[in-house]
């Protein structure tokens, strides 16, 4: 469903082997060095959602070949599988073929408490669309609009297996998360909480 200008949510892209296959892949991504980590703000502030990067690590606000904000180890490489998926994202999106070349991937880890405000993803120095796709607990997405933090938004849920690919004028939109909803996980993906799994393109090289 076209939510918004190039914003298509699938429901239940990925079916439970795939969602497993991703989620095993998570977990050896979220092993240290350069694993999941709780990221924390310039203020002062801890985000409540750890995060972990793939080929660039995301810090507030830029991108980085090293965890520049914590023990300085190397990120871990993109790897081509997350290429593959996020090209296949864009074609069942958008009904034509994905050609982006993602450079980055991007794991969020929700606990039941975890959550994460409005804010719009600016610190890409490129335009591609970005994929999100959801493992365990379903969420509130909070999909904004592209001028400021308030209304109009549209408030959706997000299911283990949906893809959302934000592309086009809703690149650049204010989005959040402002619930999970703790034990919606289907029982079979062996998941307590939620994971969302964000491919980009830097527009970085080096
Ligand atoms: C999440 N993550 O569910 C979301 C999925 C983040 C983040 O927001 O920055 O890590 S990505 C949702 C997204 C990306 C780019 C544009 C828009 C939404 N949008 O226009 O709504 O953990
Ligand atoms: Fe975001």
């Amino acid at each position: 469903a076209e939510v918004a200008p190039g914003a298509v949510h699938v429901p239940g892209w990925l079916d439970l082997e795939a969602q497993r296959e991703l989620l095993e892949a998570c977990r050896e991504w979220a092993r240290p060095p350069a694993g999941l980590r709780r990221v924390r703000m310039p203020g002062g502030g801890e985000m409540s959602v750890r995060s972990v990067g793939l080929g660039w690590h995301w810090f507030p606000y830029g991108y980085a070949r090293t965890v520049v904000d914590g023990d300085g180890e190397p990120v871990k490489p993109f790897p081509p599988y997350l290429g593959e998926l996020g090209r296949a994202a864009v074609t069942e999106a958008y009904g034509r073929p994905g050609t982006d070349a993602f450079d980055i991937g991007l794991v969020n880890f929700y606990d039941d408490g975890a959550r994460m405000g409005l804010h719009r993803d600016r610190d890409e120095h490129a335009d591609a669309p970005v994929v999100s796709l959801s493992l365990g607990d379903t969420c509130v997405f909070r999909f904004g609009n592209t001028e400021d933090r308030g209304r109009p938004w549209t408030d959706l849920e997000l299911r283990s297996g949906d893809l959302f690919v934000f592309g086009g004028p809703s690149r650049f939109a204010y989005h959040g998360v402002p619930r999970v909803l703790p034990g919606t996980a289907e029982p079979a993906l062996g998941l307590k909480g939620r994971l969302n799994v964000t491919l980009r393109v830097s527009g970085l090289e080096g």
